[in-house]
């Protein structure tokens, strides 16, 4: 399935922003069997106004044999505030970890900067094999390391966050996530499915995950701002980070 390349918030953001988003959708391009994911009609692109500045949300959702959706949103706040979000959610008969990205820019500046690959399984640890390789990456000094919140212990040693501070930290930051991202994918499509009694424990890593990721204040009260507590929580839960009811 070859991907749409018009995108129109797309153009208007942060040069990162609009280079994670390329760089993350050539990759899936690169190494998985994409399919159409629907996402609800109303759902597809959005846009709000309640108090203050408009948000427009634009989302592109697809699924693999190993993943049951991968999403990929980008949204904008007026002018000022650049957002690109991205979640891998695998199927749960694959013990993979979440892909998760969070890019929010504001004035020409990236004030936060997150990626993991997060572990769901029981003993909170990633699979030998992530391990390996995301050791073996050249170690990055960021300039502006932040403190993640306390609903953050879901994320794994490797999670970068940080605010970006030149250019070349930037680079930096995109060079890294496209390693996340192919270590990713080349482990996902060698990977076997996994016996029952597994998938029950990759589904309850899940549903931590998207339960500690719902907690995040400042990406819900961007979302109430424009539409309202009910549409926010309703968006948080089943666009965002959904569980899966199986
Ligand atoms: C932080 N997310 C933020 C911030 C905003 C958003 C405004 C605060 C930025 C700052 O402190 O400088 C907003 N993010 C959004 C909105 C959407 C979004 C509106 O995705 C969607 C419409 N968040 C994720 C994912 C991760 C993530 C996948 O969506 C990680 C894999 C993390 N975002 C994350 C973290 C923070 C953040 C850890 C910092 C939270 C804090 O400091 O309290």
């Amino acid at each position: 399935m070859s991907v749409p390349s018009v995108s129109s918030i797309r153009e208007q953001q942060h040069p990162l922003i609009r280079r994670m988003a390329d760089c993350i959708e050539a990759t899936w391009q690169q190494y998985l069997d994409l399919s159409p994911y629907v996402l609800p009609a109303e759902l597809g692109y959005v846009e709000g106004r309640l108090e203050g500045e408009k948000l427009t949300i634009e989302n592109r959702c697809y699924q693999t044999p190993q993943f049951r959706k991968l999403h990929l949103e980008l949204a904008r706040v007026g002018t000022t505030l650049d957002i690109l979000h991205c979640v891998m959610f695998p199927r749960p008969d694959y013990a993979l970890p979440m892909f998760g990205t969070d890019l929010v820019g504001s004035r020409g500046q990236i004030g936060a900067a997150i990626a993991d690959l997060s572990p769901v399984s029981g003993d909170r640890a990633l699979p030998a094999s992530y391990h390996t390789a995301l050791a073996a990456l050249p170690q990055v000094a960021f300039s502006h390391p932040r403190d993640l919140p306390d609903w953050g212990d879901i994320f794994s040693e490797f999670c970068l966050f940080i605010r970006l501070g030149s250019q070349a930290e930037e680079e930096a930051f995109l060079n890294q996530v496209s390693s996340f991202l192919e270590i990713h994918c080349q482990q996902a499509i060698v990977a076997q499915p996994v016996a029952s009694e597994k998938m029950t424990e990759v589904l309850a890593g899940q549903r931590h995950y998207c339960t500690q990721q719902q907690q995040n204040d400042k990406t819900r009260r961007v979302l109430e701002r424009a539409f309202g507590s009910e549409w926010a929580e309703h968006y948080m839960t089943t666009v965002l980070f959904d569980m899966m009811d199986v």
